[in-house]
Protein backbone atom coordinates (compact mmCIF):
# COMPACT_ATOMS: atom_id res chain seq x y z
CA UNK A 1 0.00 0.00 0.00
CA UNK A 2 2.96 2.49 0.77
CA UNK A 3 4.47 1.87 -2.37
CA UNK A 4 1.73 2.87 -4.43
CA UNK A 5 1.00 5.97 -2.55
CA UNK A 6 4.78 7.09 -2.67
CA UNK A 7 4.28 6.35 -6.73
CA UNK A 8 1.00 8.06 -7.01
CA UNK A 9 2.17 11.11 -4.73
CA UNK A 10 5.72 11.42 -7.08
CA UNK A 11 3.38 11.66 -9.95
CA UNK A 12 0.85 14.66 -8.60
CA UNK A 13 -1.99 12.67 -7.55
CA UNK A 14 -2.54 12.73 -3.79
CA UNK A 15 -3.17 10.13 -2.08
CA UNK A 16 -4.93 9.56 1.32
CA UNK A 17 -4.94 6.51 3.72
CA UNK A 18 -8.35 5.72 5.05
CA UNK A 19 -10.84 2.94 6.46
CA UNK A 20 -14.29 3.12 6.96
CA UNK A 21 -13.60 0.30 9.64
CA UNK A 22 -10.95 1.57 11.60
CA UNK A 23 -11.74 5.19 10.85
CA UNK A 24 -8.36 6.03 9.91
CA UNK A 25 -7.97 9.26 7.82
CA UNK A 26 -11.79 9.92 8.02
CA UNK A 27 -11.48 13.54 9.84
CA UNK A 28 -8.69 14.62 6.97
CA UNK A 29 -11.24 12.91 4.10
CA UNK A 30 -14.72 14.60 5.74
CA UNK A 31 -12.35 18.19 5.74
CA UNK A 32 -10.89 17.80 1.90
CA UNK A 33 -14.46 16.75 0.74
CA UNK A 34 -16.20 19.41 2.02
CA UNK A 35 -17.69 22.10 0.53
CA UNK A 36 -16.98 20.31 -2.47
CA UNK A 37 -18.90 17.59 -5.12
CA UNK A 38 -17.00 14.38 -5.02
CA UNK A 39 -17.53 11.21 -6.81
CA UNK A 40 -16.40 7.91 -5.63
CA UNK A 41 -15.44 5.50 -8.56
CA UNK A 42 -13.63 2.18 -8.27
CA UNK A 43 -13.64 -1.66 -8.56
CA UNK A 44 -17.24 -3.61 -7.19
CA UNK A 45 -15.80 -3.86 -3.33
CA UNK A 46 -13.21 -1.81 -3.12
CA UNK A 47 -15.65 -0.06 -0.35
CA UNK A 48 -16.80 3.06 -1.92
CA UNK A 49 -20.83 2.58 -0.22
CA UNK A 50 -19.36 1.66 2.76
CA UNK A 51 -16.87 4.84 3.23
CA UNK A 52 -20.41 6.85 2.22
CA UNK A 53 -22.42 5.27 5.28
CA UNK A 54 -19.03 6.89 7.41
CA UNK A 55 -19.46 9.86 5.74
CA UNK A 56 -23.00 10.33 5.10
CA UNK A 57 -24.78 8.23 7.79
CA UNK A 58 -28.12 8.90 6.62
CA UNK A 59 -27.79 7.82 3.21
CA UNK A 60 -27.72 4.13 4.64
CA UNK A 61 -26.89 2.67 1.36
CA UNK A 62 -26.56 -0.96 0.60
CA UNK A 63 -23.03 -2.55 1.17
CA UNK A 64 -21.88 -6.24 0.44
CA UNK A 65 -19.41 -8.53 1.69
CA UNK A 66 -16.99 -9.42 -0.90
CA UNK A 67 -17.79 -12.79 -2.48
CA UNK A 68 -16.03 -15.69 -1.13
CA UNK A 69 -15.90 -17.70 -4.41
CA UNK A 70 -14.62 -15.19 -7.23
CA UNK A 71 -12.91 -13.01 -4.31
CA UNK A 72 -14.98 -9.71 -6.11
CA UNK A 73 -17.68 -7.34 -5.40
CA UNK A 74 -20.86 -8.40 -6.29
CA UNK A 75 -22.10 -5.15 -7.79
CA UNK A 76 -24.02 -4.04 -5.07
CA UNK A 77 -24.84 -0.33 -6.14
CA UNK A 78 -26.39 -0.41 -9.17
CA UNK A 79 -27.26 3.18 -9.94
CA UNK A 80 -25.45 6.38 -8.91
CA UNK A 81 -26.91 8.70 -6.66
CA UNK A 82 -26.44 11.89 -5.25
CA UNK A 83 -25.98 12.60 -1.11
CA UNK A 84 -25.60 15.70 0.94
CA UNK A 85 -22.29 16.01 2.81
CA UNK A 86 -23.48 17.79 6.33
CA UNK A 87 -21.81 20.93 6.79
CA UNK A 88 -21.88 21.66 3.08
CA UNK A 89 -21.07 19.56 -0.31
CA UNK A 90 -21.89 16.41 -1.62
CA UNK A 91 -21.10 12.77 -2.84
CA UNK A 92 -21.70 10.86 -5.29
CA UNK A 93 -21.48 7.20 -5.22
CA UNK A 94 -21.42 5.44 -8.32
CA UNK A 95 -21.30 1.29 -9.58
CA UNK A 96 -18.42 -0.73 -9.33
CA UNK A 97 -16.68 -0.01 -13.10
CA UNK A 98 -15.77 -3.19 -14.95
CA UNK A 99 -13.40 -1.58 -17.18
CA UNK A 100 -12.34 1.38 -18.33
CA UNK A 101 -13.54 2.88 -21.00
CA UNK A 102 -10.95 4.60 -23.71
CA UNK A 103 -13.63 5.25 -26.45
CA UNK A 104 -13.30 8.32 -28.71
CA UNK A 105 -9.75 7.66 -28.51
CA UNK A 106 -6.57 7.63 -30.70
CA UNK A 107 -4.62 4.58 -30.10
CA UNK A 108 -1.55 7.39 -29.82
CA UNK A 109 -3.78 9.22 -27.53
CA UNK A 110 -3.82 6.25 -24.59
CA UNK A 111 -0.44 7.35 -23.69
CA UNK A 112 -1.40 11.12 -22.78
CA UNK A 113 -3.46 10.30 -19.86
CA UNK A 114 -0.60 8.63 -17.80
CA UNK A 115 0.80 11.99 -16.90
CA UNK A 116 4.99 10.65 -16.84
CA UNK A 117 4.48 8.47 -20.18
CA UNK A 118 2.80 12.00 -21.90
CA UNK A 119 6.06 13.98 -20.14
CA UNK A 120 8.48 11.67 -21.20
CA UNK A 121 6.89 10.88 -24.66
CA UNK A 122 7.20 14.25 -26.35
CA UNK A 123 11.09 12.98 -26.07
CA UNK A 124 10.50 10.38 -28.38
CA UNK A 125 11.53 10.55 -31.95
CA UNK A 126 7.56 10.44 -33.94
CA UNK A 127 5.41 12.18 -32.62
CA UNK A 128 2.59 9.53 -32.59
CA UNK A 129 4.77 7.23 -30.90
CA UNK A 130 3.09 3.98 -29.41
CA UNK A 131 5.99 3.05 -27.00
CA UNK A 132 5.89 -0.34 -27.66
CA UNK A 133 8.35 -1.11 -30.42
CA UNK A 134 9.23 2.34 -32.25
CA UNK A 135 13.18 3.60 -32.88
CA UNK A 136 13.87 6.31 -30.72
CA UNK A 137 11.23 5.90 -28.12
CA UNK A 138 12.08 8.20 -25.05
CA UNK A 139 9.51 5.70 -23.03
CA UNK A 140 10.77 2.65 -23.59
CA UNK A 141 14.04 3.76 -22.50
CA UNK A 142 12.93 5.62 -19.61
CA UNK A 143 11.41 2.28 -18.53
CA UNK A 144 14.77 0.12 -18.48
CA UNK A 145 16.38 3.13 -17.13
CA UNK A 146 13.59 2.52 -14.30
CA UNK A 147 12.29 6.60 -14.68
CA UNK A 148 8.61 5.14 -15.43
CA UNK A 149 7.68 2.47 -12.79
CA UNK A 150 6.72 -0.94 -14.63
CA UNK A 151 3.19 -1.48 -13.08
CA UNK A 152 2.64 1.90 -14.73
CA UNK A 153 3.68 0.58 -18.42
CA UNK A 154 1.72 -1.86 -18.00
CA UNK A 155 -1.47 -0.88 -17.24
CA UNK A 156 -0.78 1.46 -19.81
CA UNK A 157 -0.04 -1.88 -22.28
CA UNK A 158 -3.37 -3.61 -21.06
CA UNK A 159 -5.13 0.01 -21.94
CA UNK A 160 -3.86 -0.20 -25.55
CA UNK A 161 -5.49 -3.89 -25.84
CA UNK A 162 -8.33 -2.78 -24.74
CA UNK A 163 -8.51 -0.14 -27.39
CA UNK A 164 -7.08 -2.94 -30.33
CA UNK A 165 -10.30 -5.03 -29.06
CA UNK A 166 -12.96 -2.29 -29.27
CA UNK A 167 -11.78 -1.55 -32.81
CA UNK A 168 -11.99 -5.26 -33.49
CA UNK A 169 -15.37 -5.76 -32.03
CA UNK A 170 -16.39 -2.89 -34.24
CA UNK A 171 -14.75 -3.89 -37.05
CA UNK A 172 -12.65 -1.21 -37.93
N1 LIG B 1 -11.61 -4.25 6.23
C1 LIG B 1 -12.27 -3.33 5.55
N2 LIG B 1 -13.36 -3.71 4.86
C2 LIG B 1 -14.01 -2.76 4.17
C3 LIG B 1 -13.59 -1.41 4.14
N3 LIG B 1 -14.44 -0.72 3.35
C4 LIG B 1 -15.35 -1.62 2.91
N4 LIG B 1 -15.10 -2.84 3.41
C5 LIG B 1 -15.88 -4.06 3.16
O1 LIG B 1 -15.83 -4.37 1.76
C6 LIG B 1 -17.07 -4.92 1.31
C7 LIG B 1 -17.57 -4.20 0.07
O2 LIG B 1 -17.94 -2.88 0.40
P1 LIG B 1 -18.98 -2.00 -0.47
O3 LIG B 1 -19.03 -0.66 0.22
O4 LIG B 1 -20.24 -2.71 -0.68
O5 LIG B 1 -18.19 -1.85 -1.86
P2 LIG B 1 -18.57 -0.96 -3.14
O6 LIG B 1 -17.28 -0.38 -3.63
O7 LIG B 1 -19.64 0.01 -2.82
O8 LIG B 1 -19.06 -2.04 -4.18
P3 LIG B 1 -20.12 -1.89 -5.42
O9 LIG B 1 -21.32 -1.18 -4.92
O10 LIG B 1 -20.40 -3.31 -5.81
O11 LIG B 1 -19.39 -1.15 -6.51
C8 LIG B 1 -18.02 -4.85 2.51
O12 LIG B 1 -18.07 -6.12 3.12
C9 LIG B 1 -17.36 -3.83 3.43
O13 LIG B 1 -17.68 -4.07 4.78
C10 LIG B 1 -12.43 -1.04 4.91
O14 LIG B 1 -11.98 0.12 4.93
N5 LIG B 1 -11.82 -2.05 5.57
MG1 LIG C 1 -21.51 0.31 -3.61
ZN1 LIG D 1 7.72 6.39 -27.60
Amino acid sequence: MEHLSFLYDCLGYSCLTCSAVTGEGIATLKEMLQDKVTLFSGHSGVGKSTLLNRLVPEANVRTAEISAAHDTGQHTTTFSQLFDLPGGGSIIDTPGIKGFGTFDMEREEVGHYFREIFQIGRECRYSDCTHTHEPGCAVLQALEEHRIATSRYQSYLSMLEDKDEQKYRQGY
